[in-house]
Formats: C-alpha cells, sequence, structure tokens
C-alpha cells in the first residue's frame, strides 16, 4: 500500500512579487507590490496543518539561504555586499529580486519523483528540476536536490539524480508537470508527462518543415520540453507501457497556464481536467484509460470539465485545478491504512474558487452528483502565495511510500502540532509584515534574514533556545 506524502517548502521571509514568472500572469499583474512574508507563511503552514490533520503524512522544507550571494557575484557587482545590493538595485532589480527569490516555496516544482514500484530497477527516482526558463527559480535546483538527499537518503533503493543538463532543450519544471496515477492501493502506478514543447530541431526527430509546422508558442515560452519528460521516464527506468506523454494546449498556455498543474490534477485513479488542457492526445489519452483499466481492472474516472462550464480564464483565475485532491487517512504514530474498496476524497480548494461563480457552480454540481468520489470540498486562504502564481497544489511535493519508506524518513521535518507552534512563533515574531525590493537595501536587513534563519534551524530540528542561547 502506498500513499502519497506531502512535503511543503516552507514559505520564508524574502517572499516578494517580483514579477519574474514565465507566462504567469498573477505574477505579471502584482509585479513591485508590496508582499507580506509573515502573513504568506502562516498560510501556507496553516494549509500544511490542515492537510496533516487530515493524517496524511505532511512534511515541510526548511527555506534555503537568501540573499544566493554567490549568484549575486556572479553578475559582477562590486564591493561590499550591500554595496552590491545596492548596485544591483538600481542598476539590474530583476537579478536582485532572483538572488532573494522566495520562489522556492512552491515544492511542486522542486522534483520528479517515482517510487520503486514503477521502476524497471525497482529504486526511488528523484530528478530535481533544472528551472531553466528563469534565473529566479534556476538556483532552486542545487538547493532541492540537497533537501531530497537530506530527506530521502536512508530509503532503500533509491537514485538521487542530477538535475538535467541547463539548456534550452531540456527545460524542466518537475511535478507541476507530471502526475501519477494509481489503483486505489498505489502499487500500479501510471505517469503521465505534460510538455509544452516538442519541436526542437536540435532534437533532430523533425524536418525543418514539420518544426516550421509545429511551431505552436506564440505568448509565452513553454516551460517543459518532451525531450526533457521523456528523459527523466528514461533515467527513472519507467516502464514505457504504463508511461504517458500528453501535451500541453498551446491556447491554455498563452492564457495564463503556464505548468500543467494549473489546468488538470490527479490521485490515485482520477484525473481532473479543463477541455483544452491538452491538444492532439485523443490516442494518447485512451491508451491511458485501456492499460489503467487492463490493469487495475476498474475504470480510470476520468473528468473533463468542459470550456463552457468553467472558461480557461476561470480556470486561471481560481486555479480551480490547482486544488489538492487529498484521501484522509486515520491519523496516528504509525500510519492506518484507511483505503476500502472506494475511498472517499477531500478537496482542497484555494477560496478564490468559493468566489468565482462559474468554478462555485461546478464544484456544487460535482459534489452532488452520484458518481464522483469526492465527500467534500474544503477552502483554504493562501492568498500570498495566488498573487505570485501558487495555488495549493504548486506548494507541495508528492512523493508516494510505503510503511517502510515512511518509518525510514529522518524524525525532522514531520508537521506535528509541536513544530507548527514552533515555526509559528517565528514567522509571528521575526518574519516582516511589508516587504518591497527597497527592503533588500536596508543596512540590517541581512543581519535579520540571518537571525530568522538561525530560529528556524532551532525550531525545525527541535533544539531549545536554551541549549543555543547566543
Ligand atoms: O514559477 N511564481 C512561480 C509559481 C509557481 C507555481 N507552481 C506550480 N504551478 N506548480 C513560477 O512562475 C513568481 C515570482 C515573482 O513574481 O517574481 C513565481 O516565480
Amino acid at each position: 500500500m502506498l500513499i502519497e506524502i506531502n512535503i511543503d517548502g516552507m514559505i520564508g521571509p524574502t517572499h516578494h512579487y517580483g514579477g519574474l514568472g514565465v507566462g504567469n500572469l498573477a505574477s505579471h499583474a502584482h509585479r513591485l507590490q508590496a508582499s507580506n512574508p509573515r502573513q504568506a507563511a502562516m498560510e501556507g503552514l496553516a494549509k500544511a496543518k490542515l492537510v496533516s490533520e487530515l493524517g496524511i503524512p505532511q512534511f515541510l522544507w526548511l527555506p534555503p539561504q537568501r540573499p544566493n550571494l554567490e549568484l549575486l557575484q556572479s553578475f559582477g557587482f562590486r564591493g561590499s555586499v550591500h554595496e552590491q545590493i545596492k548596485e544591483a538595485f538600481l542598476t539590474a532589480p530583476g537579478v536582485l529580486s532572483a538572488v532573494f527569490s522566495g520562489a522556492f516555496m512552491w515544492a511542486a516544482n522542486s522534483a520528479t519523483v517515482t517510487p520503486a514500484v514503477d521502476s524497471q530497477d525497482n529504486r526511488y527516482h528523484f530528478t530535481p528540476a533544472n528551472l531553466v526558463s528563469s534565473l529566479h527559480r534556476s538556483h532552486e535546483a542545487s538547493e532541492r536536490k540537497s533537501s531530497m538527499e537530506n530527506t530521502f537518503s536512508s530509503v532503500d533503493f533509491h537514485h538521487h539524480h542530477d538535475p538535467l543538463p541547463y539548456c534550452v532543450l531540456l527545460r524542466d519544471e518537475g511535478a507541476a508537470n507530471h502526475m501519477r496515477l494509481s489503483d486505489p492501493t498505489g502499487e500500479l502506478g501510471f505517469n503521465v508527462f505534460v510538455y509544452g514543447e516538442d519541436d526542437s530541431p536540435q532534437a533532430g526527430t523533425h524536418s525543418e518543415q514539420n518544426h516550421e509546422d509545429r511551431r505552436t508558442f506564440s505568448k509565452f515560452l513553454p516551460r517543459q520540453t518532451k525531450l526533457a519528460s521523456e528523459t527523466i521516464a528514461r533515467h527513472h527506468r519507467l516502464n514505457p507501457d504504463s508511461t504517458f506523454f500528453l501535451k500541453q494546449h498551446p491556447a491554455a498556455i498563452d492564457a495564463g497556464v503556464f505548468h500543467n498543474d494549473v489546468i488538470a490534477t490527479s490521485h490515485e485513479n482520477v484525473l481532473l481536467h479543463h477541455e483544452f488542457a491538452f491538444i492532439d492526445a485523443d490516442e494518447e489519452l485512451n491508451r491511458l484509460e485501456k492499460t489503467f483499466e487492463s490493469r487495475t481492472g476498474k475504470p480510470l474516472i476520468r473528468v473533463m470539465v468542459p470550456n463552457s462550464t468553467v472558461s480557461i480564464e476561470e480556470s486561471v483565475q481560481s486555479y480551480l485545478f490547482n486544488s489538492q485532491l487529498l484521501t484522509p487517512q486515520l491519523s496516528g504514530t504509525n500510519l492506518q491504512w484507511t483505503h476500502s474498496s472506494s475511498p472517499r476524497m477531500i478537496f482542497l480548494c484555494p477560496t478564490q474558487c468559493q468566489q468565482t461563480a462559474s468554478v462555485k457552480r461546478f464544484l456544487d454540481a460535482f459534489l452532488a452528483s452520484s458518481d464522483n468520489p469526492v465527500d467534500e470540498v474544503k477552502y483554504v486562504s493562501v492568498a500570498q502565495s495566488m498573487a505570485g502564481g501558487g495555488g495549493p497544489a504548486c506548494l507541495r511535493l508528492r512523493v508516494p511510500a510505503d510503511q517502510r519508506t515512511l518509518d525510514q524518513l529522518p524524525p525532522f521535518g514531520r508537521l506535528t502540532n509541536q513544530l507548527y507552534d514552533a515555526l509559528l512563533q517565528v514567522v509571528e515574531k521575526h518574519y516582516p509584515a511589508h516587504l518591497t525590493l527597497e527592503t533588500f537595501c536596508e543596512v540590517d536587513f541581512l543581519n535579520h534574514l540571518n537571525r530568522i534563519e538561525l530560529e528556524l534551524e532551532r525550531a525545525y530540528f527541535g533544539v531549545s533556545s536554551d541549549q543555543t542561547k547566543d
């Protein structure tokens, strides 16, 4: 029996709006507006707590160090750190924003993860996303590789891959463009990769003419290439018969769907997607449905939301598809497997879904229909994250795990009431409540960030302040 454990990226004290998200309309709309890191982190913690209260193992990763001074220095600024920051502020504010980026909080972009049962070599595979589409995210790859190694190196039979080579041909954004469907026990996995671009002439698969015909993007650069997804599937030794590749609809990308998880979601035997999530996908979706049914003995529950019910624009505005489908587990010190033959799910949606009339109507009708797998819709406010283009599902990375794997994970980082209280205390006491790029230039700000980092580590690793009093 495998269930999806959740790892959220704890929201850091430099959360701000740089407007740097490629093709991300919320990020563009909030560019250079003041952010509230304190509220952001409180919302993130509350969301994670809600998931853990459903008995689902919920972990947190601490924020990586910001500013990334190595990155700042690589741009050739001179003088003291403070002078470099000021020069970047005046001459290259986008670089300054990248150096202080809090985008690591969107843990769905950390990696592609597949469990041992899916691989021909019976190993867990982890590939950190290279995130090469944007400077402010590309430095997360090595940081998240360390986070994953710290959390999973004690697990039997694992392989931590390097991020794919940092080049435009291999743009990879991790689990935001990967879905794992399974039977309700989680043992039979079906990996679905979603890519935005497959027309690279350097990939060597198409003639020049074909390349011209297939050039499908106009406004925004698609963030995932087919070659990247295929390469990950090869590295992970996934069985080709149960691995699927779907192309994102270019019109959706242009409407602000910069990741597949803004227009489709999955959990166990459920695939929920918008009518315009994919293009030229009928054959591959048929293969998925047939393979799923023949291997599990039960049909895949595929719910397609028509554009006439919820438009792409409303999907992007509400982040309906960035909600979390969750199967509650009985809580306790050990996992109690509560799956029955027809497990009931909770749909954790951002409050924007409640406020968007068409989406609310869809959700009410969905709940009322007899054949849906969802028992309850819960609404959660992650407003500060949403303003950067990240809903509830963006904030977490899912790792399918059995009891043995769970028992092998290190003790720190699992969200308990105690950890929640300790982290919340740091956030309430030390996180800024108002932040703009100017804040980064304040003389005392770096010291303040160092202090917060120390306090978070104390809370996370359970070191009491008495032991570490300075
Ligand atoms: O990569 N936003 C992120 C949002 C990522 C959402 N994740 C998933 N869909 N899984 C991005 O565009 C905003 C940063 C800024 O505004 O400067 C940002 O990076």
